[in-house]
């Protein structure tokens, strides 16, 4: 971004750097409101801290933090390192200091206990890599590809398809499609991405484990899949595993499960796998919040085996981490680990642990529920579970029950409410910082990193610490020592953060001060990766069809749903909750900015005219989504994109539970719809947040709009 700050450190113009290679000047909406983000009257500048009589009241950052680390002592000495939680979330998972400061701070207390946003995302991707293995060749890019598939993601609005179509996702998706890309969606929304499809399937949520077990079905029987491929990588008696265990997922029962069209499965294998000879099938969260949604991407995982989908010798490598040391790519496959099937099975529902992380679906259990490993404090950084966490009724009594809430947040959000302490960092702008990165994960297109430094004081007569400082100071007063990487920090005098940052950039060709030379960053061309072939003794293949797989797919397969309506838990519904998100928001983030809000002052239940004039509704008329779990009150608005039988509705939205709030401001919660208790996916208990049966009740028809559409005009 390119920022003009005039002489009282504040933000007067933003815009995207059209130096930089991988934004090329484009910037979302959320991104150009950091002027009211850093200096609007929604900022917290002090700690809080909860008095006896339940108010806030200041606290100095080095008070807060003596007081903390008393009681956190208190609660270790008491109950174990376990009872110190953390919770991660998305408003500093880019920080870069942060995230590893965070996650080593649990190491030097010893507490297993930690939660991030990953786990309540798509963990599905990671379960799917260990029971299938991965491909050590690196990821095919855009520019590599003659196909995409696009199920359940929507990245020209949410840029969230990291790695691939994040940063300029229009202008690039164009451009590839001027190229002749061809781009399959399926999705039970028309998105703002299928606006460029060359094929969208609009299937009810939910079935995309049942879609792509069809899709591979066809193309074996067709004999489209890439024969030497899977002859090399798979072998013979696997893909037979594979194709028995498909049997049930013929075109017509897939299609007729799914409410799809004749012969839309067929279309989508046709175009995928006969007609093009490179390039993959990719998820979103919409699949991954589903029912099914490990299974489901096991399914996508083996369609793109199966049709060698990946780099070969002699390819090129275009996007590698410039962040982590570099590594060989092979035209080898990464065998099945099976870590989290062997890692120790967490006391919440058998569940495990997804990269030594707890599934944040189980943290409200692990607050409620007695015993060993009990969590007792919950430190929140950049997270709002009170909002964003299925069960919001359970995390409400979760956070009743905790003995200590701190909140690590600019802004007073519901989770922040619910604290004891509340320490606002600094901001964006205000710290200096490097891109996301993951080992083994490249995040962008292009070999590409920058430096960003700080370019504002924090406000005047404000008490803001970064929050890396956060973790850092309370691991001093205990005692602890943080291993940062593989340095070993000087607990006696803080570190700088560029000291930390150096620490990050584990790059030869990239240290710190190389990073720093360009401001706009830098794409490393001779980062020199090209594909290895294998070596003689990988012989490890895709496991494409292992016992447990089949037995999901055997299960899903009796499944078959009625036409007529969703059964779940005995009860009978007429529609499917379909989760989206919305442009203007970042979950959460961006709520409490007037600008933000003023254009979007609620979260619309969006459903089909067709369903709207069967209910004689109009927009702006109130109905009630009434799920197995609970109820709530949603103001509906009509949109041809969207299915039949579907609402389609953001979540992140409404007050806490039993709080009176209006819902032309405020909107209503998904959340309140969901359990944690059933209908969750094993091993990462993922919970049914999307794909949810539902039933509408009006309870205002055809009233006049007027007062709602007169805040949306
Ligand atoms: N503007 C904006 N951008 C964001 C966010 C935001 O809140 N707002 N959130 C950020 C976060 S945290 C994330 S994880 C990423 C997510 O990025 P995406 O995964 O791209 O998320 P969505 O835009 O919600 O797209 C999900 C799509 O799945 C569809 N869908 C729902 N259920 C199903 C189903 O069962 N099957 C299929 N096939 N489709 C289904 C929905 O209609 C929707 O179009 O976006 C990030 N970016
Ligand atoms: N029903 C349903 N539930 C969902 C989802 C869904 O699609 N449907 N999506 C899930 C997904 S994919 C995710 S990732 C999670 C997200 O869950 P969370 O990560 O808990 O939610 P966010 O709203 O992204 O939280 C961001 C918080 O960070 C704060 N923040 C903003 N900037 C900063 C900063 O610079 N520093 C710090 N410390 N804080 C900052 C914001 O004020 C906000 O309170 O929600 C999940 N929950
Ligand atoms: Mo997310």
């Amino acid at each position: 971004m390119q920022l003009t700050i005039d002489e009282d450190d504040r933000i007067v113009d933003i815009r995207g750097d059209k130096d930089n290679p991988i934004t090329r000047g484009y910037a979302c909406f959320k991104g150009l409101q950091a002027e009211e983000a850093h200096h609007g009257a929604s900022r917290l500048l002090h700690p809080l801290k909860r008095n006896a009589a339940g108010d806030f009241e200041r606290i100095s950052s080095e008070q807060a933090l003596d007081e903390i680390a008393a009681r956190l002592d208190t609660l270790i000495q008491q109950h174990g390192p376990d009872a110190v939680g953390v919770y991660f979330g998305n408003g500093s998972i880019f920080n870069s200091t942060a995230v590893t400061m965070q996650a080593h701070f649990l190491d030097a207390l010893g507490s297993r206990s930690r939660f991030t946003s990953y786990t309540i995302d798509q963990s599905a991707k990671t379960l799917s890599f260990e029971r299938l293995g991965g491909w050590a060749g690196g990821n095919l890019q855009l520019d590599q590809s003659d196909v995409v598939m696009l199920i359940g993601t929507n990245p020209l609005l949410s840029h969230g398809l990291l790695g691939f179509l994040a940063s300029d996702p229009t202008k690039r998706l164009k451009e590839a499609k001027a190229r002749g890309l061809k781009l399959i969606i399926i999705d039970p929304r028309k998105t703002e991405t299928a606006h460029h499809a060359d094929l969208l399937v609009q299937p009810m949520p939910g079935q995309d484990a049942a879609i792509i077990a069809g899709v591979i079905r066809l193309i074996l029987d067709e004999g489209w899949e890439d024969k030497a491929f899977c002859a090399r990588y798979v072998g013979a008696a696997s893909m037979a595993e594979l194709r028995l265990a498909l049997e049930p997922f013929d075109e017509q029962s897939v299609e007729q499960r799914a409410r799809l069209a004749s012969g839309d499965l067929r279309k989508i294998a046709e175009l995928f796998a006969r007609d093009s000879t490179q390039g993959c099938a990719y998820t979103g969260t919409g699949p991954s919040m589903a029912p099914h949604s490990n299974l489901m991407q096991h399914m996508v995982d083996c369609l793109n085996v199966v049709c060698g989908r990946f780099t070969r010798p002699g390819d090129q490598v275009l996007s590698v981490d410039m962040m982590t040391p570099p590594r060989e790519f092979r035209a080898e496959v990464i065998p099945p680990s099976r870590a989290s099937w062997l890692a120790p099975p967490s006391r919440i529902r058998g569940s495990s642990s997804i990269a030594g992380e707890k599934p944040t679906a189980t943290l409200a259990d692990e607050i409620l529920t007695p015993g060993p490993g009990q969590v007792k404090c919950l430190i929140s950084c950049g997270g709002n579970l009170a909002n964003l966490m299925p069960d919001q009724q359970k995390m409400a009594r979760a956070f009743e029950a905790l003995h200590l809430r701190i909140s690590i947040d600019p802004y007073m959000s519901n989770s922040a409410r619910l604290a004891d302490y509340i320490i606002p960092p600094t901001m964006q702008y205000e710290r200096a910082d490097l891109p996301v990165s993951a080992y083994g994960f490249a995040f962008f297109p292009e070999s590409w990193v920058a430096y960003s430094p700080a370019l504002l004081n924090p406000p005047k007569d404000s008490d803001l610490i970064e929050e890396w400082y956060f973790f850092w100071a309370l691991a001093k007063r205990l005692g602890k020592t943080i291993r940062f990487g593989e340095t070993e920090l000087d607990m006696r005098v803080p570190p700088t953060t560029d000291q930390l940052l150096a620490m990050r950039a584990q790059h030869p060709l990239a240290p710190l001060e190389e990073i720093k030379k360009t401001p706009s960053g830098k794409v490393f061309h001779d980062a020199g990766n090209i594909v290895l072939p294998p070596r003689p003794e990988a012989t490890a293949t895709f496991d494409v069809m292992p016992e447990d797989v089949a037995q999901e797919l055997h299960e899903l397969a009796a499944q078959a749903s009625s036409v007529q309506g969703h059964e779940s838990n005995g009860q009978q519904f007429t529609h499917l909750l379909s989760s989206r998100r919305m442009r203007n928001f970042y979950n959460t983030i961006g709520m409490h900015l007037p600008t933000t809000r003023k254009r979007n002052p609620y979260n619309p239940a969006y459903l089909n005219p067709e369903d709207m004039a069967a209910y004689g509704l109009e927009n702006g008329n109130r109905i009630e989504i009434v799920s197995d779990h609970a109820r709530i009150t949603a103001i509906v608005e009509a949109d041809a994109a969207v299915r039949t039988g579907v609402v389609s509705m953001a979540h992140a939205w409404g007050g806490l539970p039993g709080e009176n709030v209006d819902l032309a401001t405020h909107g209503a919660s998904t959340n309140m719809l969901i359990s944690t208790d059933r209908d969750v996916e094993p091993i990462n208990a993922m919970p049914r947040m999307s794909a949810i049966p539902v039933n509408i009740v009006v309870i205002e028809k055809s009233a006049t709009p007027s007062a709602i559409t007169g805040i949306l005009s």
